[in-house]
């Protein structure tokens, strides 16, 4: 935990008593962040409006340094309470913008002012925490939303660009797949990788012999994401942001909801193509973008890449430790839907109850930890875990080593294992990242007792 990471709100009474020296001092945030109206024009006559940070879509690209604190002001203009959630950064529970944690909303009309340092280094983002339940112009339905990339210590990057993409669907609407179950989803009109709809906007100019870096977002409320650069292969140097013990080169990215993927293309096949979705759905829908060799011209080209199945232990380490730290504890948990006559949504379980009546996994400071994850037949689901990072120990029947991240895919009828230390105390939420199933009971919480 830092001891830095503190929060205040303004109009607080007792604020001005636990004010860090350098906030006393009055000193001029380092970041400013103002939650109201944000209007784009993704494609030729469509435009988004929708809620945003400081007016635009994505928000502003946030930009901190490994272990310096900093201070964001956060100013909510709008009617409805909000939260802003730091993820993947090891933060207080004041800080991470989580209600369950007991994170204080940014009430409407309100500043508060957040502080906390940032750790650890990568490919982080930030967003909204709040609610949608059946109202998609909230959550992570709406446009709050942005990069934030914390600078190492030690930079060890070697290209010649650094591009961030963020893949979003946009214009979500409710809708009946008319099932026994009675399960509704979510579907959306339109898509973006980056700011604007595949062929709209400027596209990535590159130059033959170049490394461009992609530091990829799956920013979607709801749906997870395949992408691929038609002509070229990704070196996947990192996953969530951090970086993974072996890089190897695929077609095919996969990214479920909130997941980050670094990669390193080659740029050494001159012409103009599509970096996409691979579903056509999504691709027509506006998820991608143009990647144009200098000199040259015309229709950007997509080739369909081979079927190759996504696996992040190819990324891992080729050797697992025979013997790990010894664990102080394992909790398995199970996740099934239960239909809810009549309501928009059906209710998730986890272990068979429903937020707030789960049961919590407790754990004791210092600690190492295994979740078992085994998702049901009705869906697969991203779990997070916030204010901590987990290893990826096992997936499916394979074991496997030396991946970090904050979101794991837990596929349909699937496992996942991980293990973190619980070196963060205070309250941690886990849930489903997919809005309409965290809004619907997809939620426990790690306890420190
Ligand atoms: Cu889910």
């Amino acid at each position: 935990m830092n001891r830095r990471d503190f929060l205040t709100v303004a109009g607080a009474a007792a604020a001005g008593a636990g004010l860090a020296p350098h906030l006393r001092a009055a000193s001029k945030p380092d970041f400013s962040l103002n939650i109201g109206p944000a209007t784009a024009e993704i494609a030729k006559g469509k435009v988004i409006r929708t809620t945003g940070y400081n007016g635009t879509l994505p928000g502003p690209m946030l930009r901190m340094k490994e272990g310096k604190p900093v201070t964001v002001e956060i100013f909510n203009d709008t009617n409805s309470p909000e939260l802003v959630h730091w993820h993947g950064l090891n933060v207080s529970t004041k800080a991470d913008g989580a209600e369950e944690e007991g994170s204080p909303y940014v009430m409407p009309h309100s500043r508060q002012v957040v502080s906390f340092t940032p750790n650890p280094a990568g490919n982080r983002w930030y967003h909204t925490h709040a609610m949608a339940m059946d109202d998609v112009t909230k959550g992570a339905y709406s446009g709050q939303f942005g990069f934030l990339y914390i600078e190492p210590k030690k930079d060890p990057g070697h290209y010649d660009q650094e591009i961030f993409l963020a893949a979003r669907h946009w214009e979500p609407k409710i809708l009946h797949r008319g099932d026994p179950q009675n399960d509704w989803t979510v579907d959306y009109d339109s898509a973006t990788l980056g700011t604007h709809c595949l062929g709209h906007g400027e596209p990535v100019r590159v130059k033959k012999g170049q490394r461009v870096l992609f530091r990829f977002l799956n920013a979607s409320a709801t749906r997870d994401i395949n992408l691929a650069l038609a002509g070229h292969k990704f070196h996947v140097v990192a996953l969530d942001g951090n970086p993974v013990p072996n890089p190897a080169d695929v077609d095919v990215l996969q990214l479920v909801v909130a997941e980050r993927v670094d990669a390193v293309v080659e740029m050494n096949n001159p012409g103009v193509w599509v970096l996409g979705a691979t579903n056509q759905a999504d691709r027509n829908k506006g998820l991608g973008i143009v990647v144009e060799y200098e000199n040259e011209k015309g229709e950007a080209k997509w080739v369909a890449p081979p079927n190759t199945p996504w696996d992040y232990t190819m990324f891992a380490n080729k050797v697992v430790p025979a013997q790990r730290t010894p664990l102080a504890g394992t909790f398995e948990l199970s996740f099934h839907m239960m239909p809810d006559p009549g309501k928009p949504f059906n209710i998730w379980m986890v272990n068979e109850k429903t937020w707030p009546d789960v049961d919590f996994l407790k754990v004791k400071k210092g600690g190492r930890y295994r979740i078992v994850f085994k998702s049901g037949h009705e869906d697969g689901h991203p779990l997070h875990l916030h204010r901590h990072n987990f290893e990826v120990v096992k997936v499916g029947d394979k074991a496997t080593a030396g991946l970090i991240k904050d979101v794991v895919r837990v596929p349909r009828d699937g496992t996942c294992e991980v293990e973190f230390v619980a070196n963060n105390p205070g309250d941690s939420l886990l849930h489903c990242h997919m809005q309409h199933h965290m809004d619907y009971g997809f939620k426990t919480m790690v306890k420190y007792v």
